[in-house]
């Protein structure tokens, strides 16, 4: 009899066991209807880590998509979409908030940033803190920003170039870039007289990219498995090794640095020193305080500020840097189109014209420009910087995706820009970089529209990137000022392919180009 009773007791728990485990997730729960990337995904995460474990995410998740639509289950609480109606406008426009993914992965100085921030309620009083100093508008008149071009690009880019093309000797252009990108950002944060130097201090930028790149193998632990770490340190062992630790320490104390340069200037109105960037955040956030009524403690907000000066700092360089590469890249493959655009420059007024200039077109003359608009625009289509996953979590109670109703709250719901941007509808011959699709003259305006709605490398809705008109406004001065004075042809593009990663450069973290005259 009490044998009997234990053995019921049993049956019973493993009933519920494969109830909740097995036949709830694969076929009574609303997402068993989804179909599946793989036939182990309602049950287990395990397939999914993997591919990601082994850097194939976006592959995967392309394939997946590929072969069964515009919805896709990824995993027991998992799903992905590609399509804008009923995919990225009902989870991105419609805010759905940020997934734990974020912190986890971009956290610095033990707080959160204006990108890394989960809840929609905090994030959308520090947006609104900065969205202003990021318009178009400011930016194109800003005078800070206009004597951060000038410097960056007459006196520091220019001049290098030159001298490559002087001694016809080859060069790194993506080393370059990340050195310009960085000089661009942080001098507009900082003010240009406390902003970095990167560009002409090539052994600080080296040491520096070393330090920033060598953490890049370890982020899949922090992304996917956050708990590891913590319970292999308690056994002694890691993970993650210690000089990822050192190299967080070192750019921690380079951030807090540029940050106390910058509380030096911050009553300064000097457009070469004003750190526009630092200040409007430092003093919306004493207004902050103000009216909630508490007195800021000083270190603390010093941390916040840091924190999200280091976040916009990286987020601004990086990815910039890899779309002016894979634009120059583009450009140097494609002659022709580089001898166009060489002609649509010919019309700014003053020309960039090294070493004669001393004063810039402006950035509106730039941004008015419709070839190089379509060049960038398909570059960054075709090589988004961030290609990867943008996680969500669904709202409560439940909401409906791609036609699918009840999709309960708490799943985690992605898109990327890699499958988006490779709708062959949208974008016949996807692969192929052709900067005339995004022609008013050689397109139908519906179809352009179309585009336009699935172009998503900065994302959309309220978690849209802050710095995607600095970084357009950057991307156009940049190419404008090159193919203005340089032909550019290529040297060495081995490895030139993407990594498979949330935020990509090229495998061989190179690209190299001669330069002549024209
Ligand atoms: C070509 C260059 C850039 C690309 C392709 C890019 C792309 C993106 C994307 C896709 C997101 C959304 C990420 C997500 O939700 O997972 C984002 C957010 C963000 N980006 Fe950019 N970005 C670029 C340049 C910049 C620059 C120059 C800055 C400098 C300030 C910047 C600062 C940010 C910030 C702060 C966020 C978070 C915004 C929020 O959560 O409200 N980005 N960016
Ligand atoms: C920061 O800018 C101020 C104002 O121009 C200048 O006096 C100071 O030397 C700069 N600091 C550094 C470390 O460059
Ligand atoms: C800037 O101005 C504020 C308010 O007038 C003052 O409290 C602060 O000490 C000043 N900071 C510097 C570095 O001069
Ligand atoms: C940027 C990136 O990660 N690209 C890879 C995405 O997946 C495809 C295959 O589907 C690869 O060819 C890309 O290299």
């Amino acid at each position: 009899m009490a044998l009997s009773m234990t053995s019921l007791v049993a049956v019973a728990i493993v009933a519920l066991v494969v109830y909740k485990g097995v036949i709830y997730p694969a076929f009574i729960s609303p997402l068993a209807k989804i179909p599946n990337a793989h036939w182990s995904v309602p049950v287990s995460p395990v397939w999914m880590l993997w591919r990601r474990f082994r850097m194939q995410n976006n592959r995967t998740i392309q394939a997946a998509h590929e072969r069964l639509g515009p919805i896709v289950r990824l995993g027991p609480s998992e799903i992905s979409v590609n399509c804008v109606d009923g995919g990225i406008k009902s989870v991105y426009t419609g805010g759905f908030e940020k997934h734990e993914w974020y912190p986890r992965v971009f956290g610095s100085l033990g707080t959160v940033s204006m990108f890394t921030m989960v809840g929609s309620k905090t994030h959308s009083i520090r947006k609104r803190m900065l969205s202003n100093i990021y318009s178009k508008s400011t930016l194109q008149t800003s005078p800070n920003l206009r004597l951060v071009s000038k410097a960056v690009i007459l006196d520091r880019l220019l001049p290098i170039l030159q001298e490559a093309a002087d001694s016809q000797k080859p060069l790194d252009v993506h080393d370059l870039n990340q050195g310009l990108t960085m000089d661009f950002v942080s001098c507009y944060l900082f003010g240009l007289q406390n902003g970095t130097n990167h560009l002409q201090d090539h052994s600080f930028r080296k040491h520096w990219l070393h330090m920033y790149l060598c953490r890049k193998p370890f982020e899949f632990y922090h992304q996917e498995m956050p708990y590891l770490n913590g319970w292999m340190k308690c056994l002694g062992l890691r993970v993650i090794p210690k000089y990822c630790d050192v190299a967080n320490d070192m750019l921690d104390a380079w951030a807090l640095d540029l940050c106390g340069k910058a509380e030096q200037s911050v009553n300064s109105t000097d457009p070469s020193v004003e750190p526009i960037v630092y200040k409007q955040l430092k003093q919306s956030l004493d207004k902050q305080a103000a009216k909630e009524g508490v007195k800021p403690d000083r270190a603390e907000q010093l941390n916040d500020i840091a924190c999200e000066m280091y976040d916009q700092l990286t987020a601004g360089f990086e990815t910039s840097a890899v779309g002016l590469t894979y634009l120059l890249w583009q450009l140097s493959r494609h002659p022709d189109i580089q001898e166009q655009l060489r002609e649509e420059l010919s019309t700014l007024d003053p020309p960039i014209a090294f070493p004669r200039s001393s004063e810039l077109p402006s950035a509106k003359s730039i941004d008015n420009l419709p070839l190089l608009e379509a060049i960038v625009t398909e570059t960054l289509r075709l090589h988004a910087p961030i290609p990867g996953i943008q996680p969500r979590v669904t709202p409560e109670p439940s909401c409906s995706l791609v036609g699918y109703d009840n999709i309960p709250a708490g799943i985690r719901v992605n898109a990327q820009a890699y499958s988006l941007h490779r709708n062959p509808q949208v974008f016949p011959d996807p692969e192929s970089w052709q900067p005339k699709r995004w022609l008013k003259e050689e397109n139908d305006l519906e179809e352009l529209e179309e585009r336009r709605r699935w172009f998503w490398a900065f994302g959309s809705g309220g978690r849209m990137c802050v710095g995607s008109n600095l970084a357009l406004q950057e991307t156009k001065l940049v190419a404008a000022a090159i193919y203005s004075n340089f032909r550019t042809t290529i040297v060495n593009d081995d490895d030139i392919d993407a990594i498979d990663a949330y935020t990509v450069h090229p495998r061989g973290e190179k690209l190299i180009l001669k330069f002549e005259k024209v």
